[in-house]
């Protein structure tokens, strides 16, 4: 059954309505986890969730289930993504996959079908990891990869004072169903590529086989605030000069080792100001890479550098993993269902690895998974300038909703 039935205009409305939420700069969408605007955009999500006639459900960590009865009640079909963005994002990452989840449910009740295996759409508490760590936070604790207790006790990176139990309390969304009963029979993301290959390769769908591993960490430097113009050179604790040091050696990093990525986004210097050193700095790391192995040795050896960089200027270091997410192969049995999708539905197509991480890698640890891409404009993402078109999300979702109805019609 190949359908290109989804209601187009009713996904791309509703997709300008979530961009609404946040919105910064015309384009861009700022939605951290669990702040006012991730309130109001979840709120947005059930209302229609029920309106389809979903049963709604909200687990412990706040991922958000939308249920839809099959003929059977075996373990569901699930798909979904992420409603939260990171700071002066985008539109489309993560939002896409959940506007295409709730437009493949209403395409379903219009056509009047109902599916062999039930189905379940999905939105993940806190994918980015932007505002608490680790990112894919709420796959993590469906996928029991860390604990809810854990996950609870998380603190804003930049506000140490707010704990994430008490935003997930204060914005409605603490549940009380257990996220490790949570086991679907496979499950789909649909997600824009945030990379450049598709769009400078004018092809349409991507289907993504694999991700790349994710290592955060983050290094806490101790020095000494001391005077800019009178502190000779050789008696400084200068925090904000190892930081850099960090910074610099993490770039050299990457070009020792090939598909190895490293990035120092986060850099907080205190006090912070042009006439006194540096007596703190926090710098945290982002570290990709396909192949396990090189992201440990990578590891290793920025860890190395970081003692010996500290104790060279005389300060004190702390380090404190984030996220350590491993690379992953998406099952077969559900590539093949997206290449089947979007082949016999006309698309072209390209086999992917990810370099942005996602739910459906920590999902891939549960049950059988793999994830739809489409072009992202000038790979740019993470950036308010991020656009995919709608003929692009209107094809997503096309091979989203076949994709889901060849699935739930299978034996697991
Ligand atoms: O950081 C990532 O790759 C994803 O956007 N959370
Ligand atoms: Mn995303
Ligand atoms: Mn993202």
């Amino acid at each position: 059954m190949n359908v290109k039935n989804i209601n187009e205009s009713r996904l791309l409305n509703r997709m300008e309505q979530m961009a609404e939420i946040g919105a910064v700069n015309e384009s861009g969408v700022h939605r951290l986890s669990l702040t006012d605007e991730d309130k109001e955009a979840r709120d947005l999500v059930k209302t229609w969730m029920l309106e389809a006639g979903l049963d709604v459900d909200i687990d412990k960590i706040g991922n958000m289930y939308g249920r839809r009865k099959g003929k059977t009640d075996n373990a569901p079909v699930a798909f979904g993504s992420h409603l939260d963005t990171v700071g002066y994002g985008g539109r489309f990452d993560g939002s896409l996959g959940v506007m295409a989840a709730l437009e493949v449910m209403e395409t379903l009740n219009d056509l009047n079908f109902t599916t062999n295996i039930p189905l379940c759409m999905v939105n993940f508490t806190n994918e980015e990891g932007a505002r608490f760590a680790p990112d894919m936070m709420g796959s993590m604790v469906v996928a029991a990869e860390t604990s809810v207790e854990k996950a609870w006790n998380a603190t804003d990176l930049k506000k140490s004072n707010t704990i994430l139990k008490e935003e997930l309390e204060r914005i409605g969304y603490l549940g009380n169903t257990n996220p490790v009963l949570f086991r679907p029979a496979a499950f789909v993301e649909l997600h824009i590529e945030q990379g450049p290959v598709l769009d400078k390769e004018q092809i349409t769908i991507g289907i993504v086989e694999s991700v790349q591993g994710i290592y955060w960490t983050r290094f806490v430097i101790t020095g000494e605030a001391n005077h800019a113009g009178t502190t000779p050179m050789e008696l400084r604790k200068d925090a904000g000069y190892v930081a850099s040091q960090i910074a610099a050696y993490c770039r050299q990093l990457a070009g020792k080792y090939s598909g190895l990525r490293t990035t120092a986004g986060l850099i907080e210097l205190e006090p912070n100001l042009i006439n006194v050193i540096a007596g703190k700095a926090t710098i945290s790391i982002d570290i990709r890479c396909p192949d396990k192995q090189i992201l440990e040795k990578a590891e290793i050896q920025l860890e190395k550098f970081t003692y010996e960089c500290s104790y060279g200027e005389n300060c004190e270091i702390k380090i404190r993993p984030l996220t350590r997410v491993d690379p992953v192969i998406f099952e077969i049995r559900v590539v093949s269902s997206i290449t089947n999708s979007a082949r016999s539905l006309g698309y072209t197509t390209k086999k992917m690895v990810s370099g942005a991480g996602h739910d459906a890698q920590l999902m891939a640890g549960v049950c059988p998974a793999a994830m739809i891409f489409i072009p992202s404009k000038n790979g740019i993402s993470h950036n308010v300038k991020e656009y995919s078109s709608p003929d692009d999300c209107i094809a997503g979702t096309n091979v989203l909703l076949n994709t889901v109805i060849s699935l739930s019609g299978r034996q697991f």
